[in-house]
């Protein structure tokens, strides 16, 4: 049992990952920006859930949270980088540019910075593991994937990359590349609140859940010590990547 930090724990993926490590006997310092969530989850997992505040696009507020977690932990056994999102579908020449930036510095920045705290420690006590959260739109370019498919590129290869500078120490590096995931608000934040255009998303589809992204990190945090997942792609099975389009003259 160990403990763990997983970023984005107020809701979607990182809520059920705290849940379910919880349940597994782990202690999981949950951050978020929103504290009020965190606390309801606090009042449901008890003394084994940490709630800290923490924005992880924000230099000054992940620095205050990481005084916190020294003070109180003598380290982290697992990261799970999962503090992430999309914002909007347009394509590339019609997209916002303060979304961009905000994906950047969430998917990008705010996951190397945490990295970047984290990584130390474990390579002193040669122990540890980091869950990155990619998405199949890292791997696959479609429509209206534009910069956010850029970020999740950017978790798979750095992923990679760590692994290449951790040769030799024991610490594991997993990307976890979901495909479509319903029942969360991931949708919803993407479609800029349009909570009829997000179940557009899922009509007639049985998606992945936040459930299933939940018990494959707890199955990649189970194996035995000499097991490293580098990537591992899920899809719901209504989901391929068949369709490469083509245009054609009229
Ligand atoms: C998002 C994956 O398939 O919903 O990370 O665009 S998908």
């Amino acid at each position: 049992m160990g403990i763990v930090l997983v970023t984005g724990a107020s809701a979607g993926f990182g809520e059920a990952i705290a849940r379910k490590l919880v349940s597994l006997g782990h202690t999981v310092i949950g951050a978020a920006r929103r504290t009020d969530r965190l606390s309801a989850l606090k009042d449901e997992l008890g003394t084994n859930f940490f709630p800290l505040a923490m924005d992880v696009s924000d230099q000054a507020s992940t620095d205050a949270a990481f005084e916190i977690i020294d003070r109180q932990f003598p380290h982290i056994d697992l990261l799970v980088n999962n503090a992430g999102l999309a914002l909007g579908v347009s394509p590339a020449h019609q997209s916002n540019m303060a979304d961009w930036e905000r994906m950047i510095a969430t998917n990008v920045t705010g996951l190397a910075r945490v990295t970047h705290k984290v990584l130390p420690g474990m390579v002193e006590r040669d122990a540890g593991q980091i869950i990155n959260l990619g998405s199949i739109a890292g791997v696959y370019a479609y429509p209206g994937g534009n910069v956010y498919g850029g970020t999740k590129a950017f978790v798979k290869q750095f992923t990679l990359n760590l692994r290449a500078d951790l040769a030799g120490s024991r610490i594991r590096v997993t990307d976890i590349e979901p495909g479509l995931c319903g029942g969360t608000e991931f949708s919803v934040v993407r479609l800029d609140g349009d909570a009829d255009k997000a179940a557009a998303v899922y009509q007639g589809v049985q998606p992945l859940t936040a459930q299933d992204i939940a018990d494959t990190v707890a199955w990649i945090a189970g194996l035995p010590a000499h097991v490293n997942v580098n990537t591992i792609e899920l899809m719901p099975v209504a989901q391929t990547f068949a369709g490469l389009k083509v245009t054609r003259d009229a």
